[in-house]
């Protein structure tokens, strides 16, 4: 099995959730706050197969946009914040009691 930290925008995460769980997977929703720009996004947290990865990401990148940040009196340019940054660890055991 696998666990997946994935990293989306605020603005996405709801259809993000949707969509996994439409789709069968098991979603945990944490709220937080990139460190670079300060702004609100969402880390969603999921146990799943290993032959379920791809798909997972695949309905990620499906319902999220890639954005563009303009520039403020903080930040003299803008930045591309991608569709989702998505970390895959291996997972040993998931227990429900
Ligand atoms: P933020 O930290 O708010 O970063 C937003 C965007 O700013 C990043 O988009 C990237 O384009 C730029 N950026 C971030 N750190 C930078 C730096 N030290 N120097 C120059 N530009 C920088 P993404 O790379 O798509 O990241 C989106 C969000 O995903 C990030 O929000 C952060 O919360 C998370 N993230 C990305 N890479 C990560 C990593 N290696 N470890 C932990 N969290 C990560």
């Amino acid at each position: 099995m696998k666990l997946t930290l994935t990293i989306v925008r605020d603005d996405d995460a709801n259809k993000v959730v949707d969509a996994l769980t439409q789709h069968g997977f098991y979603v945990t929703r944490l709220a937080s706050t990139g460190g670079f720009l300060r702004t609100g996004n969402t880390v969603l947290l999921s146990g799943v197969e290993d032959d379920q990865v791809d798909q997972m990401l695949q309905i990620i990148q499906a319902h999220t946009q890639i954005h563009v940040h303009p520039p403020s009196s903080h930040l003299p340019r803008e930045v591309q914040v991608s569709r989702a940054v998505a970390f895959v660890l291996g997972l040993e055991r998931l227990a429900k009691l």
